[in-house]
C-alpha cells in the first residue's frame, strides 16, 4: 500500500510543503505530501491503521477509502496532531497544558513540562542517544493512541471515534493551538449528517417564498427582453443561488435598524434579479420597478442592472459585478471593521461580512489574492460563499477537474476554515450505505464536466455512467427511479445543508470561513438552460418552458396568464408575506440597504494651515514633503486627527513618512511580538494593536480596498473616516483603475495621493515608473476631483476644502492629488488665489509690463518652474511679456466649460452663460501655452475655450531613465522648449517672424532633428 500511495503522489501535490511536528508547532500551516517517503520512514510500520491514517493525510483518496470515509478533515488534523505533535496527554503519560502566546504559536504553560518535541524524531535528532529516546517516546505515543482508536473503532464504531477526535481537536483549538489543515479532504460534505442541526424555520413557507422569488426574478429578465430585445440580464446565476440567499435572508443576515451596523453583504453581481424579486415580496419595490429592470431612465425610475450604490443609493451598498473586486474588498472590509473596533470607533457588536462569489470569478487574481490576509488576521467576522455551479459564462469552470477541491486546497493553505456543501440530504442514505467507500471513490473520480452532464441528462444517464461504473453502486440505487436519480439534490440547493454550514460558519472562531456550495447553474430552468453551456446567456423562455417552470415551483399563475409572464406577489396578509417580514424584523431590518447617518465633521479652517501658506523660506521642499507635514499636522488636530486613516503600500520611507510609524503606530491585530531591529532609533517600526496607519505591504489593490472601506465608513458605520492613500502614482489608476472606478460608484470619500508623479520628475526610474498619464485616467471618473498642484499652499487649500466639502457638507466625492519629489522653494500664497486654486487655474506671476508681445503660460506641478524660467528668457531675449498661471485642475475647468456650453445650446435665446475658464481668460491677451509633466492631452482638455487656441507641451510617450534635465529636454517641456513653443505660437499668429523662432531654436541649443518622443 505504501508503494501505491507513493506512486499516486502527483507532481502538483509535491509543491505543498509537508508539515511535521516541528513546523506546525511553530505556526506553519501547510500540510501536503511532498516528503511522504520520509514520513513513511518514521512511521511505526507494523501499525497499519496509523500508517493508513498518515497516508490519509497525504493522499486524500486513501482517506476516502479507509478509516476516514466521509468524515472530513478533522480526523486528519487529529492524526497530524497525534503523530506530529507527540500527543502525550491522551496517551496518559503526562498531562500537558497547551497554551498559546499572542502569536498563536504553541507554548507550553509555565511549570508544565516536558516541552513538546522540537524536531522530527527520525530526521532531526542530533545524536544517537537523543534519537533513540525520541523514537521510543514516539512509539509509545503511537501505541497509546492507536490502542484508543482501535478500541473505539471496534467497540463503538466510526462515529464515536469521530466524536472523540473532534473533541480532542476542539480542546487543542480551545487552548489556542494552531491546528494545521490538510489541503484537501474527501469530496463529501464537511459537516456529517449526524452533526447537522435541526432546521429552525418554517421550512415549507420558506420554500414557497423562494419559489415566488425565483419566478419573479426570471420574469423580470424575460419581460425586459421581450419588450426590448438586447436589454440583457441573467436568470441562471440567481437560479443557482436562491437557496444560498434565502437561508441567509431568513436566518442569518442582520439588518442595520438597531445600533449595530447591519451585516455587510457582497451579493453576486449578476444575480440582482433575485435581490430585486425579494425586495418586491418585501414590498420595498413595486411592480413598476421590476417592469423597469435595466431601464433606469424609464418614467418613475428603474432598477440598475447590477449593484451600483451610485445609481440606487438607498438600496445597494457594495458594487460587485466587476469580477474579483467584491471579494477583495470584502476581505479588507472585514479587516477594516476590526481596525475600527481596535481604535474605539466600533463599540457595538461586530457585523459579519458575507461575500457571495462565483466559482468562475475565483479565477480573477483579485478574488484569491488577499486570502492570506484574512487567514493571518483571524478574520472570523468574514464568511464567503462560493457558488460552485461549475460553470462560468462560456462553459465549465474546471471541466477536467474539480473546482471545489481546488479551492479547498487554496483556502486551507491560506488559513481559512473550509466547509464543503456538496451533497444534498438525498445522498445521506446512499453515503450511509457506502460501507466500502465505493460511492465516495466514484464521487472523487467524476469530473466537474461529468457532473455538469449529469445535471442535463436524464436520470438513466447518471445511473449508467455514474453509478454504473461499479456494479455495487448500481445496486445501491436500484430502488430509485430515473427521475429520483435525476433529482438527487446538490448541497447548495438543500436548505438544511446550507443552514448547517452557515451556522457552523457563524460559530467558527479564529478563522474566516468559506463555504464551497455545489449548485446547478440555471437550476429549475429545465431545458431552457439548466446546467447548459448557454445557461448564462439565457434571457427568454417560451410558453412551454414557462409552464414547466411554474409547475416545478408551484406558482399560482393560470394557463391564460402564463404567456404574459406576470409577476406574482402573495397578499400582505398571506402567511408567506407575514413570515418574510417577521423574519426580517427579527433580524434587524431589510437588506441590502444603504443609509447615511454619520454626523458631519468640522473641517479645520484654512488659517490653521498658516505654516503651509507662508512658503518655505530658503528651504527647498517637494510637494510630497509638504503633504507629509500637512498630514502630521492634521493627525494632531483634536477634532479630526483620530478619523484620519493613512494607507500606505510599503512606500512610507520613499515618501518620508516613516516618522509616523512611531507617532501613530501601524495597525496590527497582534501588536508587536518581536523586538524591532531598529527599536533603539526614534523612528522605529512600531506595530501596535490600535495603530492608526494601515501599512498594507506591496498591494495597491489591497490598499485601495482599505481606502474604499474607510471612505465608505460614513455610510456603513455611521462614522466619518478620512482615508489618505499615498502610493507610487504609476501604480494607481494604471494598475488598479477598476477599483478606483468602483470607489466612485460606492461613493467613497477621501484623498488619493499619487506620489512620485510626473514623467520626468521621478528621474532615473524609467519606463514602468514614470507617470505622465494618471491625471488623464483619473479624469475618467465622474466623482473624482483631480488636482496637479505646484506649491505647498495649493496642497493646503485643496485638502482643506476637500475636507470641508466631503466631511462637513457631505458631498459624496473623492480627490486625487499628484505629489512630486522635486525639491524647490515654496512661495508664500499670493492674496486671493484660493478660488482660483480650487477652480483649476489662477494667475501666479504676471509678466513684466511694456514688452512688445504678450503670452500666457499655464504651468502645473514642478514644471511650473519651466514656465517661470521661460517667462524670464522671453522677457529678456525676445521682448515677450508672459504671465505665468498655475493650472491645478484641467478636468474641472473643462467640466465647468462643458456645463455652460450645454446650457447655452439648450437655451439659445437666453443670455449665454460663461464658465469660470471663459471668464478669467476673456480679457487676457497674447498666445496661450500650457506645459506640464503629463501628456499633452491633459491641458488640451480646455483648448476649445482658450481664446485663440492652446499650444501644449507635455510628456507623451514612454518614460526613460535619465536626469530630470535630460528628460525634460527629451520630452520638450523644459524652459527652452517652452520659450520656443511660445515664440512659435506668436509666429503662428503673425506677431513675430518664423525666423525669430528658428534663431531661438539655435540659440537655445535645441536640436530640431531630435527624435519625436511620442511613438507611432
Ligand atoms: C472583470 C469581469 N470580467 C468579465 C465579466 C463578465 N462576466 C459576467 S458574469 C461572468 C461569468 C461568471 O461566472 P461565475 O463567476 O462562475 O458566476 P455564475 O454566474 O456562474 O454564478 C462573466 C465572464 C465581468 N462581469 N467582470
Ligand atoms: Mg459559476
Amino acid at each position: 500500500m505504501h508503494d501505491r500511495a507513493a506512486a499516486a503522489a502527483t507532481a502538483e501535490h509535491r509543491q505543498v510543503r509537508f508539515s511535521t511536528s516541528l513546523q506546525f508547532c511553530f505556526g506553519v500551516r501547510f500540510i501536503g505530501i511532498a516528503q511522504h517517503d520520509e514520513i513513511l520512514a518514521w512511521l511505526p510500520k507494523s501499525k497499519q491503521l496509523i500508517a493508513t491514517a498518515i497516508l490519509a493525510q497525504v493522499q486524500q483518496r486513501f482517506i476516502a477509502r479507509k478509516i476516514f470515509l466521509g468524515r472530513g478533515k478533522r480526523q486528519v488534523e487529529v492524526f497530524h496532531l497525534c503523530v506530529g505533535h507527540s500527543f502525550v496527554s491522551y496517551a496518559g503519560e503526562t498531562h500537558h497544558k497547551l497554551g498559546a502566546n499572542e502569536n498563536n504559536n504553541v507554548k507550553v504553560a509555565e511549570k508544565e513540562q516536558p516541552k513538546p518535541p522540537q524536531r522530527e524524531p527520525r530526521l532531526k535528532a542530533s545524536n544517537t542517544r537523543e534519537r533513540a529516546q525520541d523514537a521510543a517516546d514516539q512509539k509509545k505515543w503511537f501505541e497509546s493512541l492507536e490502542f484508543v482508536l482501535e478500541y473505539a473503532l471496534k467497540n463503538q464504531g466510526p462515529d464515536r471515534v469521530s466524536f472523540l477526535l473532534d473533541n480532542l481537536v476542539d480542546r487543542l483549538r480551545g487552548s489556542g493551538v494552531q491546528v494545521p489543515s490538510v489541503v484537501s479532504t474527501p469530496y463529501v460534505n464537511t459537516i456529517p449528517v449526524e452533526k447537522q442541526p435541526s432546521y429552525p424555520g418554517d421550512w415549507q413557507t420558506e420554500v414557497r417564498i423562494k419559489s415566488y422569488i425565483r419566478w419573479n426574478a426570471m420574469a423580470m429578465v424575460v419581460n425586459a427582453n421581450r419588450l426590448h430585445s438586447g436589454l440583457g440580464g441573467h436568470i441562471s446565476t440567481f437560479a443557482s443561488l436562491a437557496t444560498l440567499y434565502e437561508v441567509g435572508y431568513n436566518h442569518f443576515f442582520r439588518g442595520g435598524d438597531s445600533d449595530r451596523p447591519g451585516d455587510m453583504i457582497f451579493f453576486q453581481g449578476h444575480a440582482t434579479p433575485g435581490n430585486y424579486a425579494r425586495a418586491f415580496l418585501e414590498r420595498r419595490l413595486d411592480e413598476h420597478h421590476l417592469q423597469n429592470f435595466r431601464q433606469e431612465l424609464a418614467k418613475g425610475g428603474g432598477l440598475s442592472s447590477y449593484p451600483h450604490p451610485y445609481l440606487m443609493p438607498g438600496f445597494w451598498q457594495f458594487p460587485t459585478v466587476s469580477m474579483g473586486l467584491g471579494p477583495i474588498i470584502s476581505i479588507y472590509q472585514a479587516r477594516f471593521n476590526r481596525y475600527l473596533k481596535a481604535r474605539g470607533f466600533l463599540k457595538s457588536e461586530e457585523p459579519k461580512v458575507w461575500c457571495f462569489v462565483g466559482d468562475g470569478e475565483s479565477d480573477e487574481p483579485e478574488t484569491l489574492g488577499a486570502l492570506s490576509l484574512a487567514g493571518r488576521e483571524n478574520l472570523d467576522n468574514l464568511i464567503w460563499v462560493v457558488n460552485c455551479n461549475l460553470q462560468r459564462l462560456d462553459g465549465p469552470v474546471r471541466g477536467n477537474g474539480k473546482i471545489i477541491q481546488e479551492l479547498e486546497a487554496i483556502f486551507r493553505g491560506a488559513g481559512w476554515n473550509v466547509l464543503k456543501v456538496i451533497w444534498g440530504s438525498d445522498w445521506d442514505p446512499l453515503l450511509a450505505a457506502d460501507t466500502k467507500g465505493l460511492l465516495v471513490k466514484r464521487m472523487e473520480e467524476a469530473l466537474d464536466g461529468d457532473y455538469q452532464k449529469y445535471s442535463v441528462e436524464p436520470g438513466s444517464y447518471t445511473r449508467k455512467h455514474f453509478f454504473g461504473k461499479y456494479p455495487e453502486l448500481l445496486e445501491m440505487v436500484n430502488h430509485l427511479t430515473d427521475q429520483q436519480i435525476h433529482k438527487l439534490l446538490r448541497g447548495g440547493h438543500d436548505t438544511r445543508k446550507v443552514y448547517a454550514a452557515y451556522l457552523a460558519a457563524m460559530e467558527h472562531q479564529g478563522q474566516p470561513t468559506v463555504i464551497l456550495a455545489k449548485t446547478i447553474k440555471g437550476y429549475g430552468l429545465g431545458e431552457a438552460g439548466e446546467g447548459r453551456n448557454i445557461s448564462h446567456q439565457q434571457k427568454k423562455l417560451n410558453e412551454k418552458e414557462l409552464r414547466e417552470f411554474r409547475q416545478r415551483f408551484n406558482i399560482p399563475i393560470s394557463d391564460e396568464e402564463i404567456v404574459g409572464t406576470p409577476f406574482y406577489r402573495p397578499p400582505v396578509d398571506s402567511p408567506e408575506t407575514k413570515y418574510l417580514l417577521e423574519r426580517r424584523k427579527a433580524l434587524g431590518g431589510f437588506l441590502p440597504k444603504r443609509e447615511v447617518k454619520a454626523e458631519p465633521l468640522k473641517a479645520p479652517a484654512l488659517s490653521s494651515f498658516a505654516a503651509f501658506l507662508k512658503g518655505s523660506g530658503r528651504t527647498e521642499v517637494s510637494t510630497t514633503m509638504a503633504f507629509v507635514r500637512l498630514l502630521s499636522h492634521l493627525l494632531r488636530d483634536k477634532q479630526i486627527g483620530k478619523c484620519i486613516v493613512p494607507i500606505i503600500p510599503d512606500e512610507a520611507r520613499t515618501f518620508g513618512m516613516d516618522a509616523l510609524f512611531r507617532e501613530i503606530g501601524i495597525y496590527s491585530p497582534k501588536g508587536q511580538l518581536y523586538d524591532p531591529v531598529d527599536s533603539e532609533s526614534l523612528l522605529y517600526y512600531h506595530e501596535t494593536k490600535d495603530g492608526q496607519i494601515l501599512e498594507e505591504g506591496i498591494t495597491e489593490a489591497g490598499s485601495m480596498a482599505s481606502f474604499i472601506s474607510a471612505g465608505t465608513a460614513y455610510a456603513s458605520h455611521s462614522v466619518n473616516m478620512i482615508p489618505f492613500f499615498i502610493y507610487y502614482s504609476m501604480f494607481g489608476f494604471q494598475r488598479i483603475g477598476d477599483l478606483m472606478w468602483l470607489a466612485g460608484d460606492i461613493k467613497a470619500k477621501g484623498f488619493l495621493l499619487g506620489a512620485t508623479a510626473g514623467r520626468t520628475t521621478l528621474n532615473g526610474e524609467g519606463l514602468q515608473h514614470e507617470d505622465g498619464h494618471s491625471l488623464l485616467l483619473a479624469s475618467t471618473i465622474p466623482t473624482l476631483l483631480t488636482y496637479d498642484a505646484a506649491f505647498a499652499y495649493e496642497i493646503a487649500v485643496i485638502i482643506q476644502d476637500g475636507m470641508r466639502r466631503m466631511y462637513q457638507e457631505g458631498d459624496e466625492i473623492f480627490y486625487y492629488l499628484t505629489l512630486y519629489n522635486e525639491n524647490h522653494l515654496m512661495p508664500p500664497m499670493p492674496e486671493g488665489v484660493e478660488t482660483g486654486i480650487l477652480n483649476g487655474l489662477y494667475k501666479f506671476k504676471p509678466g513684466p509690463d511694456q514688452k512688445k508681445h504678450k503670452a500666457q503660460i499655464f504651468g502645473s506641478g514642478p514644471i511650473i518652474r519651466s514656465a517661470l524660467q521661460a517667462q524670464e528668457i522671453l522677457a529678456e531675449r525676445y521682448d515677450v511679456s508672459a504671465d505665468v498661471w498655475s493650472a491645478t485642475n484641467y478636468k474641472l475647468l473643462r467640466t465647468e466649460a462643458l456645463r455652460a456650453k450645454r446650457w447655452n445650446m439648450l437655451h439659445p435665446t437666453a443670455t449665454p452663460q460663461k464658465s469660470y475658464l471663459e471668464k478669467i481668460l476673456e480679457k487676457e491677451k497674447g498666445v496661450f501655452v500650457a506645459v506640464s509633466d503629463f501628456m499633452k492631452i491633459v491641458p488640451e482638455q480646455i483648448a476649445p475655450w482658450v481664446p485663440g487656441g492652446l499650444m501644449t507641451l507635455g510628456t507623451d510617450g514612454f518614460g526613460r531613465s535619465d536626469t530630470r534635465e535630460n528628460l525634460r529636454r527629451f520630452f520638450e517641456i523644459d524652459a527652452e522648449s517652452t520659450v520656443v513653443a511660445t515664440l512659435y505660437a506668436l509666429s503662428q499668429k503673425g506677431a513675430i517672424a518664423p525666423q525669430v523662432v528658428e534663431k531661438a531654436i539655435k540659440d537655445l541649443k535645441i536640436d530640431p532633428e531630435k527624435v519625436f518622443p511620442v511613438c507611432l
